[in-house]
């Protein structure tokens, strides 16, 4: 009987050892898994499956879940190599040419009605002014804003060119060289640049990207090394003064704030001051884009130009008008009325990357006679582009 409960007690250590080892081996297994994910991870980071799921033949999980985390951190969970080659090839997606992507809008819009009035080339209707081309060909110039007395001046010279039919590539190739004849028309207004401070003032009403502008073009004169100073000019709207403060903190730069009570001209006043004052480089100046009236706004933007023109005779050196492309014709009756008040030097063509309307610059240009100076592409500090006719045309109408 000893022995036999020997023997019982013996088996019966053995089998706890036996179940107590697997146990022990089971939870070192188990450890490294849980330590791969480290206690403050986001819970998604925690539950990536990437480490877990990825197959064994496939490339090492531990490795590949590091670079494809940081390069992709919304890559589709548990494709490791999908994601890896994503972040190979990520720099061409990363880096879109800058007009293509602003013109990405006006193009399509443009572009799917160019082929439909192309295929007109085929229609066996006699060639004539009166030929079915030239109503799609007026269509697709309308559709992109282009003005219908832009649309018209541009068909009335195509149509003069081609007597005969054209092969598509020539007619394409024509209208661009036509386009770019309506920008070269327009002279460019003097601007004096050997000046300091250079001063700079934007109008445009309210909503048109003047104070985003403003912060942009410091930031742009800033990385040249110049010295900028910004004044807060939309003393009408506290928000308005908060917002260029929030740009000049970003960027670096001084930004001159109203006093208690100033209006806009007291503020330009105050800023071409303390741009002489501190050999600023460079002055922009923000102003107000509404009033009680329209006839108080463009007298308060008249005042404006000749506090500071006294300030520094023949300042401001630089009026650029702002104007919101996403309104396409109509911002050229809102352009009208502030060329009335102070003659622009330049228009700023706002939310080009929002916008289907790009068309818009060539009848800003032509109607009121004034060049397209920049472009804005979005709302970041470095969305604004100097205008280039070639690239506008070009990715316009590729
Ligand atoms: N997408 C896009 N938004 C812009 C651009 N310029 C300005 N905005 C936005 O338009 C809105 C009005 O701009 P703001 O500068 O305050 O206009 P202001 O009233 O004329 O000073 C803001 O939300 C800006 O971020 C642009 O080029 N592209
Ligand atoms: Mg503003």
């Amino acid at each position: 009987m000893g022995l036999e409960n020997d023997l019982i007690v013996w088996v019966s250590a053995g089998f706890a050892a036996l179940i107590g080892s697997s146990w022990g081996f089971w939870l070192l297994l188990k450890k490294p898994k849980s330590s791969s994910s480290p206690k403050n991870e986001p819970s998604s980071a925690k539950a990536a499956p990437r480490t877990i799921t990825a197959p064994s033949s496939k490339v090492a999980p531990e490795d590949s879940s590091i670079p494809v985390a940081v390069a992709e951190p919304s890559a589709p969970l548990g494709s490791a190599t999908s994601a890896t080659s994503d972040a190979q090839e990520a720099p061409k997606a990363a880096v879109p040419a800058p007009w293509e992507m602003a013109l990405k809008k006006s193009r399509e819009s443009l572009f799917s009605r160019w082929k439909d009035a192309l295929s007109e080339l085929t229609s066996s209707e006699s060639w004539n002014a009166k030929h079915p081309l030239w109503e799609k060909l007026e269509e697709t110039l309308l559709a992109a804003d282009l003005g219908p007395n832009m649309t018209e001046r541009l068909l009335e010279s195509l149509k003069k060119d081609f007597l005969e039919k054209p092969e598509a590539d020539v007619l394409k190739e024509k209208l661009r060289e036509k386009m770019l004849q309506v920008f070269a028309a327009v002279p460019l207004r003097e601007v004096k640049t050997d000046v300091k401070p250079f001063v700079t003032v934007l109008i445009g009403v309210n909503g048109a990207g003047k104070t985003t502008t403003a912060g942009k073009l410091a930031s742009q004169a800033k990385a040249q090394g110049k010295k900028v100073i910004l004044g807060a000019g939309d003393t009408f709207r506290a928000a308005a003064v908060d917002q260029l403060k929030t740009w000049a903190d970003r960027i670096g730069v001084e930004c001159i704030l109203p006093a208690q009570g100033a209006n806009p001209a007291a503020v330009a006043f105050d800023a071409v001051a303390a741009a002489i004052a501190r050999e600023a480089d460079e002055v922009i100046i923000d102003t107000a884009g509404r009033l009680h009236t329209k006839d108080n706004l463009m007298d308060e933007l008249k005042k404006v130009i000749r506090v500071i023109d006294k300030k520094i005779p023949g300042a401001p050196h630089r009026v650029l008008l702002v104007l919101d492309a996403t309104l396409g014709q109509n911002a050229l009756i809102q352009a009208k009325e502030f060329s009335a008040a102070a003659s622009a030097t330049g228009v700023v063509l706002t939310k080009l990357d929002g916008s289907a309307k790009g068309g818009a610059a060539f009848a800003v240009s032509a109607d009121l006679g004034i060049p397209v100076s920049y472009v804005g592409t979005g709302e970041s500090v470095d969305d604004l582009r100097t205008f280039s006719p070639q690239d506008f045309v070009q990715h316009l109408l590729p």
